[in-house]
């Protein structure tokens, strides 16, 4: 048979898409990656499968009667396939009616979501680039992986993004370093993927490094698992949420047992005194030492202090999991880190110091110079409106309401319009039942994807795109060495876009075609985002962004190959000799002459700005607080619920597909139980369970392993909503019990981590999964 391969790459990795008379037959692994993930197997038979979406279609009754009718049939109504003509006028009547009736501000598109890689088909930015065209809309900040750390730790440090992208690397750590304590783990499945995509997987091999170099490795976790073996890795399984516990106590021992590096904290830090005076009870009464520690975290005390000197013995990483920050009051975690790393003195040695979130992408712990990629200019938006990205629920039930946000108060704006391109919150989003009643209040929901998620199914108006195997592209992460050019491998179906097209078409009824494109197709604009990145890299190839920034960095140029040679190859690596960067190196070098870009110019213990703000729930240090719901308020049957990332997916991408239907049990997503729990509530291994709380219900089967803590239960996120008439989900997903509160005033993150559940056998009749199932469709077309 004629086979054909074709280069393409998404956020899990690149592969060869091996065509067969025209259909895609298998995602071969890219020659240059050895450790390859199986994800991007999922494509294969997910492509045409029945949760295909092959043409535009629209809510019956929104079509038969006005924007706004009977919102409470979104997800249960029948859909009317169109033509993309006529859909593209209803889409821009629409637009315009609410811009001129309600403001650009009643438009919602936030649009939180991964979506796909390529740099130039990025939905999101598609769709607010079309937006801003119109007259802008209200946008989200930050993001569901680590809000609060996005709005703490630039008090702290003066940048996150900036400590994101430079943290320590497996290979200094091999080279200088002695010890790794993870604070939720190091786990390898996350590593998988990275979000502008990636050549090749680099995670496992440089943990292997340090592990060969005899670096030691301490996994704080619930989970066994969230470590490879191979660090033969001290299993602390402390209680879920009580980090921050675990860091006071052992900040306590050092400091009181006077292993603390006083010269450090002196010369970088400022407001160590207060954060002390806390530590050790001066200004409470309560003394954060190993026996207050030892019954909030169930970890003996004796355990604690003898973890403490030995880190302060060591050349020690204190390492923490961006999941720390998706819980309550996950602002914390992160910033009593940065401060025990301080007090141990080793920021800005190689193989020392603090690191957020080993293996949560490929690129994080590697050496790889770092890559500014062009991409598409999204133009300016004319409304200044926004939310914290998980708010949105209270966005839509709240129009005048205000809230706190970082020191900044706002007010929500009354949204009739609801546009998400490349994200699914009924997959993201925490509290799903909460979140369908809100649903509600919009007149219209737009959504593009390219299958029937649950938010596709609930919205009034789909616009159907390809995915990334049907398009051209260019790929390339900011810590990964390898440009990709992405190759189409199939044609899509018929009827089925690319996100620039579709807002190319609705832009033309609007009057707006030739701002929307410039005139150029997608072709010019890859072209063009190549051009941008060559120059960029060539100039300087970082994140530095003004010119000052550029004459200082010490980033080594990169020299790309012209756009002829780059695609006749059909990828580049980028290659320098430099040493690995040591995170902070030259603020620690010389302080004087690198600040911090903080008030002090130093790393802030103590925040004058973070304690004017007067929060209750976040003072001007960190700080320990009992979460809302946790294995310390626990009572009768209350299990904690870890709904982490899943290993066969990227979120909700590809559950459908053959290698995340390959994790399930009978169709349905597995929830990891340990013996006690299991025996005390008669269940077995691989019974049929329903887990709920006060806000909802899912359905599971459990597997029964001593991989995971007492008390705790572990469910992956992922499984599409398929919730029956009362709100339970059939399928399996953990959002359905999820709370949807705030982190704190301060980061408004989201706080999944932070739930409890019960558990019981269901012995009731096995309802059919129907998560995967097309909506009713009848066609409307003329053609
Ligand atoms: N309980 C719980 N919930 C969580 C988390 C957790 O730990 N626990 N983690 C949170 C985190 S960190 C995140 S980042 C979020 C992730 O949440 P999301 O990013 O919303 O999840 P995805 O499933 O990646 O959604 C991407 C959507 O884009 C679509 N798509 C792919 N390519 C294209 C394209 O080219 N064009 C268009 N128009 N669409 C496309 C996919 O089909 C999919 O529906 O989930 C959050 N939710
Ligand atoms: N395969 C795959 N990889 C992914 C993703 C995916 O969907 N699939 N998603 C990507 C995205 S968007 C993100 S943001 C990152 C997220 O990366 P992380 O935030 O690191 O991901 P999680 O898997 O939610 O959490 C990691 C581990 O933290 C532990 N944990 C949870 N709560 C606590 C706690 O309170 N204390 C302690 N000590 N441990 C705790 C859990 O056991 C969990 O396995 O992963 C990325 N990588
Ligand atoms: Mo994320």
């Amino acid at each position: 048979m004629a086979e054909r391969t074709y280069l393409t790459t998404n956020h899990w990795g690149t592969y060869r898409a091996v065509v067969e008379d025209g259909k895609l037959v298998e995602m071969r692994a890219f020659e240059e990656d050895k450790d390859p993930s199986s994800i991007g197997q999922g494509i294969v038979d997910a492509l045409n499968a029945p949760s295909r979406i092959t043409s535009p279609m629209v809510r019956e009754s929104w079509l038969r009667d006005v924007p706004g009718a009977r919102t409470d049939l979104r997800g249960k109504d029948r859909f009317v396939a169109l033509d993309w003509p006529e859909v593209e006028e209803l889409v821009a009547r629409e637009i315009t009616r609410v811009r001129d009736t309600h403001g650009s501000n009643a438009i919602y598109a936030g649009s939180y979501g991964w979506a796909s890689a390529g740099r130039f088909h990025h939905a999101q930015s598609q769709l607010k680039r079309f937006l801003n065209c119109t007259g802008g809309f209200t946008s989200s900040k930050f993001t569901y992986s680590f809000a609060a750390a996005e709005a703490m730790i630039p008090h702290v440090l003066g940048s996150y993004r900036e400590f994101l992208n430079t943290t320590n690397s497996w290979s200094a750590i091999a080279d200088h370093g002695q010890l790794v304590v993870a604070f939720g783990g190091i786990p390898i499945k996350n590593s998988q993927i990275d979000a502008g995509g990636m050549g090749v997987h680099s995670q496992r091999a440089g943990i292997e490094q340090a592990v060969a170099a005899g670096v030691e490795f301490v996994n704080i976790s619930p989970l066994k698992g969230d470590v490879i073996p191979e660090t033969n890795a001290e299993w602390l399984p402390a209680r879920p949420n009580s980090d921050v516990a675990l860091m006071l106590a052992l900040a306590h021992t050092i400091y009181t047992e006077k292993l603390h590096a006083q010269a450090f904290l002196d010369r970088y830090c400022v407001g160590f005194e207060r954060f002390a005076d806390y530590l050790t009870g001066a200004t409470d009464s309560v003394a954060k030492d190993a026996d207050w520690a030892a019954s909030l975290t169930e970890i003996p005390a004796d355990t604690i202090r003898a973890l403490a000197r030995r880190m302060a013995r060591r050349r020690t990483v204190v390492s923490v999991a961006w999941s720390l920050t998706r819980q309550d009051h996950g602002e914390q975690p992160f910033w009593m880190a940065i401060t025990l790393a301080a007090m141990l003195g080793q920021i800005g040695t190689p193989g020392g110091g603090f690191a957020f979130g080993f293996a949560a992408t490929n690129s994080i712990g590697a050496d790889y110079p770092l890559l500014k990629g062009g991409s598409l200019p999204q133009g300016q938006n004319g409304v200044t409106d926004y939310i914290p990205v998980a708010r949105i629920t209270d966005l839509l039930l709240g129009a005048g309401k205000t809230v706190e946000f970082d020191g900044h108060s706002l007010t929500y704006p009354d949204i009739k319009l609801v546009w998400w391109a490349g994200g699914n919150p009924y997959h993201h989003h925490q509290d799903l039942n909460a979140l369908a009643k809100a649903w509600e209040k919009p007149d219209t929901v737009i959504c593009n994807d390219w299958c029937w998620t649950p938010t596709a199914k609930r919205a009034d108006i789909v616009l159907p795109c390809t995915t990334h195997v049907e398009r051209d592209d260019i790929s390339m992460s900011q810590r990964d060495p390898y440009v990709i050019r992405v190759e189409q491998a199939v044609p899509p179906p018929a009827d089925v876009r690319n996100d620039y097209d579709i807002f190319t078409g609705i832009a033309r009824q609007m009057g707006l075609e030739t701002q929307f494109t410039e005139g150029k197709t997608a072709d010019d604009w890859i072209r063009e985002i190549y051009g941008k990145t060559v120059f960029s890299a060539g100039k300087v190839g970082d994140l530095a962004s003004t010119e000052v920034d550029q004459a200082k960095s010490d980033q080594p140029k990169l020299n790309l190959p012209d756009w002829e040679a780059f695609c006749a190859k059909g990828w580049h690596k980028v290659e320098t000799n430099d040493p690995p960067r040591v995170m902070l190196q030259s603020f620690v070098d010389d302080p004087e002459s690198n600040p911090l870009n903080t008030p002090s110019g130093k790393i802030e213990i103590f925040s004058e700005t973070v304690a004017g703000f007067g929060y209750r729930d976040c003072f001007g240090h960190p700080a320990w607080f009992d979460p809302y719901e946790w294995l310390g308020n626990a009572t009768g049957e209350g299990l904690h619920l870890i709904s982490n990332q899943p290993s066969t997916k990227l979120h909700s991408q590809l559950d459908q597909g053959a290698i995340s239907l390959a994790g399930k049990i009978d169709g349905r997503e597995p929830v990891l139980i340990n013996p006690q729990d299991a025996k005390r509530r008669a269940i077995a291994h691989g019974d049929l369970v329903r887990l709920f709380n006060a806000r909802g219900a899912c359905l599971a089967v459990a597997q029964v392993s001593d991989d995971v803590r007492d008390g705790v239960v572990q469910m992956a996120t992922g499984a599409w909503w398929d919730p029956d008439e009362t709100g339970m989900c059939r399928h399996g997903n953990p959002n359905a019990l999820t709370r949807d509160k705030g982190t704190s005033d301060l980061g408004q993150g989201p706080t999944a981590h932070t739930c409890l559940v019960k558990i019981e056998r269901f012995d009731r009749p096995a309802p059919a999964v129907r998560a995967f199932d097309p909506p009713e469709i009848i066609d409307g077309r003329q053609s």
